[in-house]
C-alpha cells in the first residue's frame, strides 16, 4: 500500500482552496435564499395598503390655535373576502388608540412607528375605523376613517 505524503505548504495550500470554495459556495446558497424569499412574497400576494395619521392646524385671529385629526386615506375599500395588509404611520398626534366598529380589531398607532393591521371581512359593509381619543368634534376629531367591504 502507498501512502501519500504532502508537505506542509501543500497541505496548507489545499486548506487554502477549500476555505475558499466554501465561501462561494455560502455565497451562491445565500443568493438562492434571497430568491427563495423573494418568491414566497410574490406568490402570497396579499395586497397592501397605506394610511398615515395627519393634522389639520390653523390660528385664529384673536391668536387661538384650532387642529383636527385625520386618517389619510379617510376612506379604503376592498373586496368582500379579500385579505389586505393596513400599514398606519403615525406622523401627526402623540397616539391613536383605535377600533373597527362592528370587529374585534383594536390598536394603537404611536407617532413614528408602524401598526400594521391585518384585514378580511366576509361581510359586506361599512366599517368604520375610530380613534377613541379624537372621536368628535370636541376632541379635534372626528377621526374616523370608512373602511368599504363589496
Ligand atoms: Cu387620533
Amino acid at each position: 500500500m502507498k501512502f501519500l505524503v504532502f508537505k506542509k505548504e501543500t497541505l496548507l495550500f489545499f486548506l487554502a482552496v477549500g476555505v475558499v470554495l466554501a465561501s462561494i459556495s455560502a455565497w451562491f446558497m445565500l443568493k438562492a435564499g434571497d430568491k427563495t424569499v423573494f418568491n414566497q412574497q410574490s406568490d402570497t400576494s396579499i395586497r397592501e395598503i397605506h394610511m398615515v395619521t395627519v393634522e389639520f392646524k390653523s390660528k385664529m385671529k384673536n391668536g387661538k390655535e384650532i387642529e383636527a385629526y385625520r386618517w389619510d386615506p379617510g376612506s379604503i375599500s376592498l373586496k368582500q373576502g379579500e385579505k389586505v395588509k393596513l400599514f398606519i404611520s403615525g406622523i401627526n398626534g402623540e397616539k391613536h388608540p383605535f377600533y373597527i366598529e362592528g370587529t374585534k380589531i383594536k390598536g394603537t398607532v404611536k407617532k413614528g412607528e408602524e401598526t400594521i393591521v391585518p384585514l378580511k371581512f366576509d361581510k359586506q359593509g361599512t366599517y368604520r375605523l375610530i380613534c377613541e381619543a379624537h372621536s368628535d368634534r370636541a376632541h379635534n376629531g372626528p377621526m374616523i376613517a370608512d373602511i368599504v367591504v363589496n
